[in-house]
């Protein structure tokens, strides 16, 4: 299959740009990030890294522009463009959501129609709103939302939340959730079979490397005659791995866990009689 450069934009400068850099790089992918670049060329993959601003990337794809974007899915499903989304990547996790001052009683949505409501994804708010038969007024800004109710803008926002700190510094609650958004690779639709030849490439590679994430590998010595209590709680990719050690009655057992309940299995694990615990990170895991 013949190969040509891939050419993917990336956040330049803000909540994306790191972890879109990281996960590039935890791909092995070789490039020159450094300050105020606008355009890297990675040395060991046909690979070209345009630093952009993240509104602008969705449109960029689609236009052909670059072939695919890391952007975050608020700014993608509310700029509509005609673009597939190829992965969920697992950061820049955030949601959309509605808010009024904290003191407000709230038991539905039909309560804020005839509000006006300040927001910077005036689109999605509409289908929200239409969605639950609400005749609201949107107020479109450009930005620090969290501030309209307090001067007098607005009555409610509908704005970006992680920690939910900024809400809470200024006095809002959130009563609605109009969408959960996290980072996505996107591409532009019906790519030549060269530049899809690269894409999955790096699709395999990014896949490989979120599955890595979620996942730890252990390794442990186990008694023989507490090898099925011990294997039991150990699904592994397909089933455990369990070797004799040199020393008579003991095994080596590894396994892949999952990083969420590590914890609890190693536990049971040690009630279980293993010794010599390892739980290692891996780096990459191709299913
Ligand atoms: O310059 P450029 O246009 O590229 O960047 P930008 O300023 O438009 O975007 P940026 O860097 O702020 O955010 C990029 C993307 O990060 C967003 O489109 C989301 O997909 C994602 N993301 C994840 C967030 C947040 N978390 C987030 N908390 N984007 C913004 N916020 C803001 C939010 O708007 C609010 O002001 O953070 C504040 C709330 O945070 P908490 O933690 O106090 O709740
Ligand atoms: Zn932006």
């Amino acid at each position: 299959m013949p190969q040509r450069n891939l050419k993917i934009a990336i956040q330049k400068s803000g909540r994306l740009s790191d972890s879109s850099i990281q996960l590039l790089k935890k791909c092995d992918i070789g490039f020159d990030n450094g300050h105020g670049k606008l355009r890297s060329r990675a040395y060991n993959f046909p690979l070209e890294i345009l630093f952009l601003r993240d509104d602008d990337i969705p449109q960029h794809v689609e236009d052909g522009v670059v072939d695919c974007g890391i952007v975050g899915e608020n700014t993608l499903i509310e700029g509509n463009a005609n673009v597939a989304t190829i992965d969920r990547l697992g950061f820049g996790k955030c949601r959309l959501s509605i808010a009024l001052p904290r003191g407000q009683e709230y038991e539905a949505a039909t309560q804020l129609s005839g509000k006006r409501i300040a927001t910077s994804y005036p689109q999605m708010l509409r289908k929200f709103l239409n969605e639950n038969n609400v005749d609201a007024d949107i107020h479109t800004i450009s930005g620090s939302a969290e501030i309209a109710p307090s001067i007098g803008l607005a009555d409610a926002i509908c704005d970006l939340v992680s920690s939910g700190n900024t809400l809470f510094t200024n006095g809002l609650k959130e009563v609605e959730t109009v969408l959960e958004s996290e980072a996505v690779l996107i591409s532009r639709n019906n790519v030549s079979s060269a530049v899809k030849s690269v894409l999955d490439s790096l699709s395999v590679r990014i896949r490989a490397v979120n599955a890595a994430r979620e996942n730890k590998y252990i390794l442990l010595n186990a008694p023989n005659d507490r090898l099925t209590e011990i294997e039991k709680l150990l699904p592994g990719i397909k089933s455990p791995t369990v070797m004799p050690l040199a020393e008579s009655g003991w095994s080596s057992v590894h396994s892949v866990i999952g990083i969420d309940d590590h914890w609890k299995i190693v536990e049971g694990l040690k009630a279980a009689g293993a010794e010599g615990i390892l739980v290692i990170s891996i780096d990459q895991m191709i299913r």
